[in-house]
């Protein structure tokens, strides 16, 4: 029989996800704060986001997640130096509670083309009352960037009224599994909180590269830099970053300590101790 050759697509998604994965341990900087959460996340004296994407650039995180608006206002940050992830869905903490559970579409698998992006993301709160809108836009999201041979990141977030703990492992493993079975090429979630838990999302993943969700700053960096370790030794790829990252007070050696602890090149204590991190 002849030889079946792959489409072409499928070898841009190959080249795209090889920018983006260190198999070493991924770090990929998300920085869609301003929009999801709004000052409340920034210190007084970081409000321009210029200064916190080129400390993380400086740093050398694999990709920085930004939105349209931000990867191009910022393309002299990033463009040529780390891949760049445009997330397309957001919301704001501006609006009524109960609309916060929904994500809206705030831009293009076109524009993440347009932008030179290496992959496009989308965020699905699994549980939710908006569950099907989100479902429906992430299909045509992924649908989209297929064409393109374009890799989709799913931030799969469980949250909804008949979820009493987010980051319980069935309703973290219920959530990566629903990103699974809609096709999701890398996926990003929340942390169970401990290494053997972990290790059950990454088996529901079926193979799937699972990235953990920083979620918001630990009380010091040492226990963040813990986390990281231990979901890299339960098999997720790496983490995707925002808060620990640019809330820290030395923002480029937290980045620097993140990256290390993921490949395994320093342990937390060592990042700590050599003062990478202050
Ligand atoms: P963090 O590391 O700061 O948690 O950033 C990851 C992220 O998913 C962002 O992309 C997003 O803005 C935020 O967390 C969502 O936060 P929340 O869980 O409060 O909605």
């Amino acid at each position: 029989m002849a030889n079946v050759q792959p489409a072409f697509s499928s070898v841009g998604k190959k080249v795209r996800l090889s920018r983006i994965i260190d198999p070493r341990g991924t770090l990929i900087f998300a920085f869609d704060h301003w929009l999801e959460h709004g000052p409340i996340d920034f210190p007084k004296d970081r409000l321009d986001p210029r200064v916190i994407l080129e400390a993380v650039v400086d740093a050398g995180v694999d990709a920085v997640m930004l939105t349209p608006g931000d990867a191009r206002l910022f393309s002299d940050i990033w463009a040529g130096r780390t891949s760049l992830i445009v997330k397309i869905t957001g919301k704001t903490s501006l609006r009524p509670k109960e609309d916060q559970l929904l994500q809206s579409i705030i831009g293009s698998v076109d524009d993440a083309v347009r932008l030179g992006a290496d992959a496009v993301a989308a965020t699905v709160y699994w549980g939710s009352p908006w569950e099907d809108v989100m479902v429906w836009n992430w299909t045509l999201i992924r649908d989209a960037a297929e064409e393109y041979g374009l890799p989709a990141l799913q931030l799969a977030y469980p949250r909804g009224p008949t979820i009493k703990d987010r980051h319980s492992v069935d309703v973290v493993l219920y959530g990566v599994r629903s990103a699974v079975m809609v096709g999701a090429d890398l996926i990003k979630t929340y942390y169970t909180g401990d290494k053997e838990s972990y290790k059950k999302v990454i088996e529901a993943a079926s193979g799937i590269p699972v990235l953990m969700s920083g979620g918001p700053r630990r009380s010091t960096p040492i226990e963040f830099l813990r986390d990281l370790k231990d979901v890299r030794e339960a098999g997720a790829l790496g983490a995707v970053v925002g808060r620990n990252i640019f809330q820290a007070r030395n923002i480029k050696a937290m980045a620097k300590a993140c990256k290390l602890v993921l490949i395994g090149k320093a342990s937390p204590e060592d990042a700590y101790e050599e003062g990478i991190v202050e």
